[in-house]
């Protein structure tokens, strides 16, 4: 299968890929449904990444977050990230990296113009309109930090559920999709819309590396099970 897969990419004039989270699970970093552990065990994710959440209780969303910014900036990006960086320096302008990861790590490992569907963890902006005193230099040291003249809160620069997505960046990942010969789907269990939705918009063939079933398998061409440290090498490498 993996042959076949190699066979595709190297005919393959243009490649996007679309990553999730099992993308960085070898680096450590618990994917996006298994990553509640401990204190957040009792909490759905899907529950905390909202305005409503956020809004409800600032300070215990606001921790989440700062739990795993602490953990992302502890880990290094893995194999499976290093060769996406490498292979779309050595084959310029063929291969567009969609991501709906927020950790960062693909841009550590040196991918750039990444589509990051879902926003940057480590980043933070207003929760509302700024006004002229939201001086995001000198909000309050608190958590959530604010505004000292109006209260406005910072959050982190996510994109949560019932959230709009970056129109620009999810334009172009379309884009990618519609003009692909091929499509790698790694390490996203398919869930979560609109970003699952490309994969079903590939004009290429569409492979997936994930070694769990997902829900976008009936949309492939080929499944390869296994994990994207191991695979990617064995995929990209000339
Ligand atoms: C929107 C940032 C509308 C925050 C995230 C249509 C149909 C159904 C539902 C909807 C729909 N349209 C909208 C919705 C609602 C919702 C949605 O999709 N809900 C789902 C859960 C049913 N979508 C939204 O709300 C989106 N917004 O559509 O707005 C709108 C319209 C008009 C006006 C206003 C609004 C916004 C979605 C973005 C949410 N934010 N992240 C944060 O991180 O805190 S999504 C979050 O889940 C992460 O970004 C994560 O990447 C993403 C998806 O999960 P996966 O990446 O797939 O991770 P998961 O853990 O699920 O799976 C991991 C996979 O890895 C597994 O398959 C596993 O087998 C595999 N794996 C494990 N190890 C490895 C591996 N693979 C390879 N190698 C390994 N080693």
């Amino acid at each position: 299968m993996i042959e076949q897969a190699r066979g595709w990419l190297g005919a393959a004039r243009r490649v996007a890929v679309l990553t999730g989270a099992g993308m960085s699970a070898e680096s450590g970093v618990p994917t996006f449904r298994d990553a509640q552990t401990g204190l957040w065990a009792q909490f759905d994710p899907q529950q905390l990444a909202t305005e409503e959440a956020f809004r409800a209780n600032p300070t215990m969303v606001w921790d989440w977050y700062a739990m795993r910014r602490e953990m992302v900036a502890k880990v290094e990006p893995n194999a499976g990230h290093r060769v996406l960086a490498t292979f779309a320096k050595r084959h310029p302008q063929r291969l567009t990296l969609i991501t709906q990861n927020v950790d960062g790590l693909h841009q550590r490992a040196g991918s750039v113009g990444v589509l990051a569907l879902h926003g940057n963890i480590s980043e933070d902006k207003w929760l509302d309109e700024p006004k002229a005193c939201c001086n995001a230099s000198q909000p309050a040291a608190a958590r959530p930090p604010y505004c000292k003249v109006c209260g406005n809160l910072r959050r982190p620069a996510v994109v949560w559920f019932g959230e709009m997505l970056p129109l620009e960046t999810l334009a172009a990942a379309e884009a990618a999709a519609q003009e692909c010969d091929l499509m790698l789907v790694v390490g996203t269990s398919g869930v979560v819309y609109p970003a699952a939705g490309l994969a079903r918009m590939a004009a290429g063939k569409v492979v997936i590396v994930n070694p769990e079933p997902t829900e976008l398998d009936d949309a492939a061409d080929a499944v390869l099970r296994g994990k994207a440290a191991q695979l990617l090498p064995q995929l990209l490498e000339d």
